[in-house]
């Protein structure tokens, strides 16, 4: 019997999302029903909304959660009914290439739930990212739910379905960071301050924060940040060189995705350093015009990171056990709890940088 819940959806492009009543299916083969209990903000969500990212409207948003298992379909063994589970948008399909030649991070095929969630009146939901956890159940593929310590609050295991599995990531898998090695961060939001933590964790000895909001400096420094810099006054390349005896840093992560940050990071990392993108470039933001002869002396790795090229069954449970054992202070990122009525104003806040993460009960 399918059931009714609240969610918060995004009924046309840009404009304000409202909480509306949802139809849940019971789950088909492979998949499950979550009972969601908590789901981080994430800016994601807004670029849905605001058709930054191809989606179909209307859109149930939410995808940084955290629940229980209340029931599965035929042929789901991996979670059961009663599991505590965080939710991923890359739940691995085991049959492309990538996922064949032991590359599962890279899937090109993630699963979701087969059969849509509705408006009451039978319109089919699109969710975000796949999931759609701004309610309180949702309907997602048994692959997207990923079992983990219950111990952790509901609160902090949802970021680490997403922002914090993907800025971690990006230090720890994309970039490598290894012990005493100097890292440089750019963009201190909750992405930023999970790569200052991840590069953390991993030993780096020099960790840099640079913003150009001293409330996000601050920030970084709680998560780890031994140095900030001031991107409004301060000449970013050349105090990173400063701070690491000369040469720059040996991981530059760019946390921001503009041409000019982008930049900085190219320069502000050491000869045969890697830099890593994380932050999402706007549609048509391009490559900044370099040298191509400073692309060529420089060597190193240009890479870009996507989830923090993560495999949610390898690396959620790690960050819980990490969080668990007082070696990734998570529960920091938490700055506000809200209701289901409050996404909007969530944008909001988090627009104006006021938030780490606002965080819906659910
Ligand atoms: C984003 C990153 C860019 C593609 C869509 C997902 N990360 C999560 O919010
Ligand atoms: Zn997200």
């Amino acid at each position: 019997m399918s059931q009714q819940v609240r969610g918060v959806v995004a009924l046309d492009l840009g404009t304000p999302v409202t909480v509306e009543t949802i139809v849940v299916p019971d789950p088909g083969p492979g998949e499950a029903v979550v009972r969601v209990q908590a789901c981080g903000v994430c800016q994601t969500d807004v670029h849905f909304r605001d058709g930054g990212i191809p989606g179909t409207f209307p859109i149930l948003l939410g995808h940084e959660a955290a629940g229980v298992v209340e029931s599965v379909g035929e042929g789901v063994t991996d979670v059961a009914p009663g599991d505590f589970v965080i939710l991923n948008w890359r739940a691995v399909c085991g049959v492309c290439r990538p996922c064949r030649d032991s590359e599962p991070e890279f899937c090109t095929s993630p699963r979701t739930a087969s059969t849509p969630m509705t408006l009451t009146d039978g319109t089919p939901l699109g969710t975000a990212m796949g999931i759609g956890a701004f309610a309180e159940k949702t309907l997602v593929h048994a692959g997207q739910c990923t079992k983990v310590d219950p111990r952790i609050s509901p609160q902090v295991a949802g970021l680490i379905g997403c922002g914090v599995m993907t800025g971690f990531g990006a230090a720890v898998t994309t970039g490598g960071v290894r012990p005493g090695q100097s890292v440089a961060v750019i963009g201190c939001g909750g992405v930023g301050d999970a790569a200052v933590a991840g590069a953390r964790t991993a030993g780096a000895t020099t960790v840099i924060g640079i913003d150009t909001d001293p409330r996000k400096l601050e920030w970084a420094k709680g998560f780890g940040a031994d140095h900030t810099i001031d991107a409004r006054d301060t000449d970013v390349v050349e105090r990173v060189r400063e701070l690491t005896g000369g040469a720059g840093a040996d991981v530059v992560i760019d946390a921001v995705g503009l041409p000019q940050t982008w930049q900085q990071a190219f320069y502000a990392r050491r000869p045969s350093g890697t830099l890593v993108l994380v932050g999402v470039p706007r549609p048509g933001a391009t490559v900044p015009e370099l040298p191509l002869i400073d692309f060529f002396r420089r060597d190193g790795a240009i890479r870009s990171s996507r989830y923090g090229e993560c495999v949610p069954s390898r690396d959620f449970p790690k960050l819980v056990e990490l969080q668990l054992t007082g070696r990734l202070p998570l529960q920091d990122m938490v700055t506000e709890e809200i209701g289901i009525d409050d996404v909007e104003t969530a944008f909001a806040r988090m627009r104006d940088g006021e938030v780490i993460r606002s965080v819906v009960l659910l």
